[in-house]
């Protein structure tokens, strides 16, 4: 899609004093064109992450890199203060050589540059439970580190973007205008979706009257965004940090679930084969407890369950909402795609919906071993 040349006169931009060699595109998300660059520092090779920002998901790039600018060096000064290594553990941006955190190219398109967390890698699915286990440690440590960080100065880079109530009525914006023709065609899976519409502002309800508290969230906790060490294969940095906004604990809590826990991908055409893996839901549940429980509120511990229901019908009804608009939004490899991916959605939430008694029981049991808590 791009040129070596094309990259080399990006690079060129930046304040990199090393050889550029070689780029290999990373397929890592539906939104952002991700690159690992390769460098020649004395013989060694070095890598970086160039990433150009998708602007029309990302509309105020300014003040996304302003975001992730406060967060990384927050973050940065916890690790250090804690003895940890700030090279591995948290990402942070190049600076250009004009001094601006990113580059925008003459077709208009903006380039950012990352540090490249060398000899981590990330996981798509789950080899084993206690990877799982490990990932909620790594976004409960992260919900934690930032728990102290003034959340005035973060910006709402997309407006209501775990705003269930918001995504629904979308939903119903776009079958009204039926941009594509589609809506026909998802006739199942827009009447699943008009079923629960109740349930779509609960969370964002209890936050308006106070019972669940607004904190820094991640807001995109997909398992691939915990980066593991080769060696120890233990989480050494979240990444992916476009979406981190004021939100709801739970809100990155359910997104885990939805992605991680999912005994199928998320875009597995057979849904025969999708269902919650409640031993990897209490993996999750414990490893996030573990290291966020103690600054979580009795209630937010009690939403839990819900939130990863209500997380996974969100992002199915996004995905209807796109296939229904014309795939406009996410990236997709095939025609059905995004259609695909929301009937995985609904599917997850059904199983869900079964499972349910036993998510509350888990989380209670947990929350009372790990934290000596009641919900
Ligand atoms: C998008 O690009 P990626 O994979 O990091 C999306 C998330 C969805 C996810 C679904 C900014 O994330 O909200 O949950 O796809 N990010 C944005 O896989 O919309
Ligand atoms: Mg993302």
């Amino acid at each position: 899609m791009y040129t070596q040349k094309e990259i080399t006169d990006i690079l060129f931009n930046f304040s990199i004093a090393v050889k550029f060699i070689s780029y290999a595109p990373l397929d890592d998300g539906h939104i952002n064109d991700t690159f690992k660059v390769t460098y020649n520092v004395g013989g060694k090779e070095l890598h970086h992450l160039l990433q150009r920002i998708n602007t029309d998901v990302f509309k105020q790039p300014d003040v996304l890199m302003a975001n992730v600018g406060y967060v990384t060096s927050f973050l940065r000064d916890k690790i250090i203060a804690s003895g940890g290594n700030p090279e591995r553990e948290t990402l942070y941006c190049k600076p250009c050589k004009d001094g601006k955190k990113y580059y925008i190219d003459p077709k208009g398109k903006v380039w950012r540059l990352y540090n490249f967390v060398e000899d981590s890698f990330s996981y798509n699915s789950i080899e084993s439970p206690e990877v799982f286990y490990r990932a909620g440690q790594a976004f409960g440590q992260f919900q934690r580190q930032l728990s102290d960080f003034p959340i005035e100065s973060l910006a709402e880079t997309i407006p209501d973007f775990h705003n269930t109530a918001k995504r629904y009525h979308n939903l119903v914006v776009s079958i009204e205008k039926n941009a594509s023709g589609r809506a026909v065609c998802a006739a199942p899976e827009i009447e699943f979706a008009r079923q629960r519409r109740n349930e779509t502002y609960i969370l964002t309800g209890k936050a308006e009257i106070g019972d669940l508290p607004i904190r820094v969230t991640h807001n995109d906790t997909k398992l691939n965004n915990v980066l593991f060490d080769k060696k120890t294969n233990t989480p050494i940095c979240v990444v992916d940090l476009d979406t981190v906004m004021p939100g709801l604990s739970v809100y990155d809590f359910g997104d885990a679930i939805r992605y991680g826990a999912n005994t199928a991908a998320e875009d597995e055409k057979d849904i025969s084969k999708v269902s919650l893996d409640i031993n990897l839901y209490e993996q999750y549940v414990r490893g996030f407890l573990s290291t966020a429980g103690e600054s979580l509120t009795a209630e937010e511990v009690a939403c839990m369950p819900l939130s990863a229901k209500i997380m996974t019908l969100e992002c199915g009804m996004r995905f209807l909402t796109d296939y229904i608009d014309g795939d406009v939004y996410f990236k997709t490899a095939y025609k059905e795609h995004n259609l695909v991916r929301c009937r995985t959605q609904f599917a997850l939430v059904a199983d869900m919906e079964k499972k349910f008694d036993e998510m509350l029981e888990i989380t209670a049991r947990a929350y009372s071993e790990i934290c000596g808590k009641t919900i």
